[in-house]
């Protein structure tokens, strides 16, 4: 087939889903094109079978908001057209579902069809909003197959949006040769000397992660054993998490790495890895670190449950439940023995769940069940 996947260009997130996934796709013999306004962060080196199409926005004086999402949708349509795409895949609702959809409008009688995948915040925070709410529904409606991450996601998304239409379910994936335990260990010993736990977070920073939370239970840990926190990642909320660490003491003791290309070496690098957020729709990171065989802990909402398996391969407190958090933590690491068998949990469980080979396919399925109804 012939695939343009359309998405945002971040480290992580759906960005980082969008790319593995097109990368999988190329690896098994079909053409992908990728579109999107920078080259995706997990879109490194050279691939057979794989282009990548930049969206550029014509500036001009009377724009204070220039029309992204209409070059958007010219491009999709120009590039649908000259490499004769059979499925357009975009990740994440708003814009991209509506950009396609305009595009396939614009475009004569050979037409890809539309799947578009929902990610989360695009329902949850941003297709919320009133002012989003209607083009969200309207992209949900126009595609020819929709799916979400998690169920937790598609039962929102029914809830919320109450859609004609069916909605399927296709978790999120993780590269396991990519993402497995290793023995080599220089980020733990750059950072921590012999007999320091390590505790590591990665995210995008934005207030639903609750970074404070990540210190503070952090902060907890730190006081019964010796302890390091890893952050990785950038956002909005990276000023909050350096002044919690001050607020609690324990600022000489977080190391902040930023935005990291080889992100697996700071799971490979952790004891536990912590995601408290307010929701997750589904919680990439905390699956990525399970597949490198470090336990995870964090919330019971949204679709983290649906990935995390309490008291086998990590534990799920309720929301804001910092206390019981580290104590979760401490349980973890003062017993080496529980600490390693759910290690081993996680690994073997996201291997057997989520392995890309198996999730891809199921993508190809859908792309061809899309076609034949079209
Ligand atoms: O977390 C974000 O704000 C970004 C967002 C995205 O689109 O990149 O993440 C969402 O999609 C990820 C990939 O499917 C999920 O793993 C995250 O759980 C989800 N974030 C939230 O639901 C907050």
């Amino acid at each position: 087939m012939r695939i343009g996947i359309c998405c945002y260009p971040t480290y992580g997130g759906s960005g980082a889903v969008a790319t593995e996934l097109g990368l999988s796709l190329a690896n098994s013999g079909h053409e992908v094109h990728f579109v999107s306004y920078a080259r995706p962060a997990r879109l490194t080196g050279f691939h057979p079978r794989v282009t990548f199409h930049r969206v550029t926005v014509t500036p001009y004086p009377l724009f204070k908001y220039p029309p992204y999402d209409l070059a958007l949708a010219s491009l999709l349509r120009d590039v649908s057209e000259s490499r004769e795409l059979d499925v357009l895949h975009v990740h994440y609702a708003i814009p991209h579902a509506v950009s396609a959809v305009l595009a396939r409008d614009m475009l004569g009688t050979r037409r890809p069809a539309i799947v578009t995948t929902l990610h989360g915040t695009d329902i949850t925070i941003v297709g919320a909003d009133r002012a989003y709410f209607r083009p969200t529904l309207y992209g949900i409606e126009r595609s020819d197959a929709v799916t979400t991450v998690s169920q937790w996601l598609r039962q929102e998304t029914m809830r919320f949006f109450r859609p004609t239409r069916a909605i399927e379910v296709i978790p999120n994936s993780v590269d396991v040769s990519r993402f497995r335990p290793s023995e080599a260990q220089e980020l733990r010993s750059a950072v921590a000397t012999a007999g320091e736990f390590v505790l590591s977070h990665v995210s995008n920073f934005r207030p639903v992660k609750r970074v404070a939370d990540v210190v503070r239970i952090f902060a907890r840990v730190a006081a019964q054993v010796p302890a390091r926190l890893l952050l990785a990642g950038d956002g909005p909320e990276i000023a909050v998490a350096r002044e919690a660490a001050e607020a609690c003491g324990v600022a000489e003791r977080v190391h902040f790495l930023g935005e990291q290309e080889d992100v697996e070496r700071v799971y490979q690098a952790s004891d536990v890895f912590l995601l408290p957020s307010e929701h997750e729709s589904f919680g990439l990171a905390a699956l990525e670190a399970l597949a490198c065989g470090v336990p995870v802990v964090g919330c019971r909402s949204g679709g983290l449950p649906e990935v995390v398996r309490d008291g086998e391969t990590g534990f799920l407190v309720e929301d804001g439940e910092v206390e019981v958090a580290a104590q979760r933590c401490l349980e973890l690491l003062r017993n080496g023995a529980r600490r390693a068998e759910f290690g081993r949990a996680a690994r073997e469980d996201a291997v057997r769940r989520f392995a890309e080979r198996e999730i891809v396919a199921r993508y190809v399925e859908t792309y061809e069940r899309a076609l034949a109804a079209r």
